[in-house]
């Protein structure tokens, strides 16, 4: 054998031995994440992370420090990675799509892609009423309405409140539609779960953990948009605080984030479709009103949703939208909206899923 072959072989051993090493390493790194979970104690510890790599990058090294810090990161990282539970929220803990049943009719997550639409704000039980049988005629099978309204100026139009929520509760029983509406706090989550079929977390509210544990510990279904700043990855774990709540009927929603462009009010991120869905087995929703805030383009945008993969769209209606109370300008018109839903129709058909 050449000195070559010889040296080669030496590596090659070496290496054998430090993958039997860092998979030892692992399984103990597992069996100590059991004995904390069995004790209750966090499993992820960071002050002992620390200590471990100063440890190791203090022993006497032919390696820089560098070099061996970086190495035994990425070591104690992968060992992390199989301590922490498998996420409820995804695929790796269940295979196949979630599905939600808001009532008898409606099951958001199938082949059927849900409507959600009516005013931004409930502003009167007239126009809501209104609204609710022009967007039902339409094909609509959600009715959507805010009673508390999360606006940028506090000068704004606040919400009719719990009367707002009767209102669209009366409307929707009539129709038989389910409704949803927003809770922005605590204390107003029991207050919507009675009136309404799905709680919506606002996209403001997207990181208030005490919010979100609310709706967790109650069983309606869910509908949480995503922040104007939040990374898919912490949609994500917010839905995780919901479903580790013990409520399983998440809704996930991507409304617009805000980017550079200013020529639209948000940039609705069509990307978040395909990827939360390979991550996750929650629905997803989008909100072309919001994500765009121009009238004349929310259809567009609409049936780019749909073409990506959507579950279901959230839509705002308006029969005089330069009377709206709020946002007005992304408010659809009647006939712009019964327009709209033949063409979303066609679009599902075309990738294997059902609208009308
Ligand atoms: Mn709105």
């Amino acid at each position: 054998m050449s000195n070559l072959e010889c040296a080669r072989k030496l590596i090659d051993r070496v290496d054998k031995e430090i993958v039997k090493l860092i998979n030892k390493r692992a399984r103990l790194a597992l069996n100590l994440a059991k004995f904390k979970n069995k004790e209750k104690s966090n499993v992820y510890v960071p002050s002992r992370e620390r200590e471990v790599l100063n440890k190791v990058i203090s022993s006497k090294s032919f390696l820089t420090k560098e070099s061996l810090k970086s190495i035994y990161t990425e070591i104690i990282n992968a060992c992390r990675n199989i301590q922490t539970p498998v996420k409820l929220s995804s695929r790796e803990f269940k295979k196949d799509n979630t599905i939600i049943k808001v009532n008898k009719n409606v099951e958001i997550g199938g082949k059927k892609v849900h409507v959600m639409a009516g005013p931004c704000a409930i502003e009167s039980k007239e126009i809501m009423s209104n609204i609710a049988k022009i967007v039902k005629n339409a094909g609509a099978t959600v009715l959507r309405g805010g009673a508390y309204k999360p606006r940028s100026s506090p000068y704004a139009f606040q919400g009719l409140g719990e009367k707002g929520l009767k209102y669209i509760k009366d409307v929707g029983n009539k129709l038989h539609m389910p409704v949803i509406s927003e809770a922005m706090t605590v204390e107003q989550v029991n207050i919507v779960s009675k009136y309404c079929d799905v709680i919506q977390i606002g996209a403001r509210n997207i990181q208030n953990y005490d919010l979100l544990k609310a709706v967790g510990k109650q069983k309606k279904p869910v509908l949480l948009k995503r922040g104007i700043a939040t990374t898919i990855e912490e949609l994500l774990l917010s839905a995780e605080y919901i479903l580790s709540c013990g409520n399983h009927n998440v809704i996930l929603c991507e409304r617009g984030i805000r980017t550079f462009e200013t020529s639209t009010r948000f940039t609705i991120d069509l990307n978040a479709v395909p990827v939360l869905k390979k991550f996750s087995h929650l629905p997803v929703v989008l909100d072309p009103s919001h994500g765009i805030g121009i009238r004349e383009h929310v259809g567009a945008i609409a049936k780019a949703c749909i073409a990506a993969g959507a579950d279901g769209l959230i839509i705002e209606v308006h029969p005089q939208p330069e009377n709206a109370l709020s946002d007005g300008a992304q408010s659809l018109l009647p006939e712009q909206f019964n327009k709209l839903m033949k063409e979303l129709d066609l679009v599902a058909k075309a990738v294997g899923r059902e609208l009308l």
